[in-house]
């Protein structure tokens, strides 16, 4: 049975899941996502999806055709029609279709569509023995330019950063500002641990305020671990004793070099791989029953 995409109210064959040239999604970008998954038939951190893509829409002065609830109701038909247990759910709403003008005004419609399909989990043993990252010449997008809050479809800052990193024969980038403070990855936060404390860049140095982010700040909280944002530059990051990204998708993966350094002892750290069994821990209990 072919996979059914919920767009603009209905649910379609992927083969009928087709959108306007001249929706202003592809023309320009202009239009906000969600990345979200589900554990055992659980939708994980449901809700803050839903209030941050409501917060990227309302930045943005796009109005989502829906109400939240109907929003959610939706995800979780979505993946009740196509049997899916354990996936990753795309939620997109566009502009619309529009003219050939940048003008939003032009497009009386939002385009809504989600995609709910089998997740490509990253190979184990990225997991096991940690990453190696680089920092890259292309910087994150000034928050009084394009505030990386704003989830939006246009990620052509982040892909730039990508390209770098593999161009480099890297897997993944880490992003400075304008400053030279660390910002994020292209599609994770960054965390550092240093002694008994845990430490991410704050939003206002331009980085998108992750749901993974806040999930494991709560998480090292409960056990006693001070989590805080603090303004890092790469001096902090070569000098932690660990290091780690989390986002939806990769959940956390350890890294073990920053531009050449070994950082701790060059293998995922303590708090780091115990960060991860209680947050793979937390998935299975907690969520949205669908
Ligand atoms: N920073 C950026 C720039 C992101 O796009 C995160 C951090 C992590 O946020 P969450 O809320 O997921 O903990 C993201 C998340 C993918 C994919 O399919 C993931 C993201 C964006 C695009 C694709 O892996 N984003």
């Amino acid at each position: 049975m072919s996979l059914k995409i919920y767009l603009n109210g209905k649910f379609v064959a992927r083969e009928q899941a087709k959108l306007s040239v001249f929706d202003h999604g592809l023309l320009y970008g202009d239009g906000v996502f969600e990345g979200i998954r589900s554990y055992n038939g659980l939708v994980f951190k449901l809700e803050e999806h839903i209030d941050r893509l409501f917060e990227s829409a309302q930045t943005i002065m796009l109005t989502i055709p829906l109400t939240k609830a109907q929003l959610i109701e939706a995800v979780c038909r979505c993946l009740r029609i196509n049997r899916l247990h354990n996936a990753y759910i795309r939620l997109v709403v566009t502009r619309g279709v529009g003219d050939l003008g940048l003008d939003p005004r032009k497009c009386p419609l939002p385009t809504v569509f989600i995609i709910a399909d089998k997740i490509t989990l990253y190979p184990k043993r990225l997991y096991e023995r940690g990453l190696a990252l680089i920092t890259v010449p292309t910087q994150r997008n000034l928050p009084e330019a394009l505030n990386p809050q704003i989830k939006s479809l246009n990620y052509l800052n982040n892909i730039l950063a990508k390209i770098e990193a593999v161009n480099a024969g890297f897997e993944e980038a880490i992003m400075l500002n304008a400053h030279g403070y660390v910002t994020e990855c292209t599609g994770e936060n960054l965390f550092i641990v240093k002694g008994r404390r845990l430490l991410t860049p704050p939003t206002y140095v331009g980085v998108l305020k992750g749901i993974t982010r806040q999930t494991v700040m709560d998480l090292a909280g409960r056990d006693g671990i001070e989590a805080r944002e603090e303004v890092l530059t790469r001096h902090d990051l070569f000098n932690a004793d660990e290091c780690f990204l989390t986002g939806t998708a990769a959940e956390i993966v350890p890294v073990v070099t920053i531009d050449g350094r070994t950082i701790g002892a060059g293998r995922p750290g303590r708090v780091t791989l115990r960060l991860m069994r209680q947050f793979q821990a937390l998935t299975k209990t907690a969520g949205v029953r669908y």
